[in-house]
């Protein structure tokens, strides 16, 4: 199958990518879901809604700060490099992340959309500025604005609509293209996984790179099991 998928994506005009967080595994981020994952000690409902933020501002920033140092440690690895070089050599490119870690535009992508926001971006809750703060460890928790508004993390909580821009074209994207590669997602979560579905239904060739099976697994074209930085490097050389 891997020499199959190697073809396919050498001659198809169009590619789309769909990655979530076991993309970004092998570089160290931890997953949501599964034997380590986030949600095995945190339950969503007290962390990632605005309902939790709301309740508890501190503890749900907290997590978050923890996670930017956590992830500011960590290097992309040969999986977002092979990605790199497959929007490289493709005419017409798009990757769909919904990894908020900005490992893939570290790596060099640079037709990204995000669709589940940065970890990276502040936005005021009150005046609607937004702006990226690198630091790993913030001083204050939880941040202020200048205009002495809070500050919340510039990701897409349970709820919240996906912005705009990203989402049409990750649909637009996933109608187009030739191949749809699906990496390291548990698809449970919409609609972000439902462009394997309009990729499909538009005869798209939907290639899955995971090393479990998930609810896409039965009707994609290929399922290879394995990590993403293995099996990508192996289908795009
Ligand atoms: C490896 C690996 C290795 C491990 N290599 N792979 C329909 C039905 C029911 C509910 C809904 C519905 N439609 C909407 C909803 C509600 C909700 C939802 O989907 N709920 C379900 C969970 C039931 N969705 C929403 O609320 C969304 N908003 C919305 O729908 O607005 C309306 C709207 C409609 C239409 C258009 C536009 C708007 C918002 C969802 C926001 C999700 N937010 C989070 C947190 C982000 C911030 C943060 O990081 O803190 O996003 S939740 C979390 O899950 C995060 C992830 O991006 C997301 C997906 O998780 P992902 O990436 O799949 O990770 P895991 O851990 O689940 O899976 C990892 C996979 O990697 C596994 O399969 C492993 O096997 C694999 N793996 N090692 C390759 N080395
Ligand atoms: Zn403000």
């Amino acid at each position: 199958m891997i020499k199959e998928v190697q073809s396919w994506l050498r001659s198809a005009r169009s590619v789309a990518v769909l990655t979530g967080a076991g993309m970004s595994a092998e570089s160290g981020v931890p997953t949501f879901r599964g034997e380590n994952g986030l949600w095995r000690n945190y339950r969503p409902e007290d962390l990632a809604t605005p309902e939790a933020f709301e309740r508890d501002p501190k503890l749900v920033w907290e997590w978050y700060d923890w996670r930017r140092g956590l992830i500011a440690a960590c290097q992309p690895h040969e999986g977002h490099r092979a990605l790199v070089l497959l929007e490289e050599r493709t005419l017409q490119f798009l990757l769909i992340t919904q990894n908020v870690d900005g490992l893939h535009e570290r790596a060099g992508s640079r037709q990204v959309r995000r669709l589940h926001g940065s970890i990276w971006i502040l936005r005021c809750t009150r005046c609607g500025d937004e702006h990226e703060d690198l630091t790993a460890r913030l001083a204050d928790i939880p941040p202020h604005c200048a205009c002495g508004g809070m500050l919340r993390p510039g990701v897409v909580w349970f709820g919240e609509t996906l912005p705009e821009d990203a989402w049409r074209d990750a649909q637009l994207a996933a109608q187009q293209a030739e191949v749809f590669l699906v990496v390291g997602t548990s698809a449970v979560v919409q609609p972000a996984a439902s462009l394997a579905l309009i990729a499909s239904n538009a005869s798209s060739k939907v290639v899955e790179v995971n090393p479990d099976a998930t609810p896409l697994s039965s009707f994609v074209a290929a399922s290879l099991r394995g990590p993403a930085g293995q099996v990508l490097s192996e289908i795009i050389s």
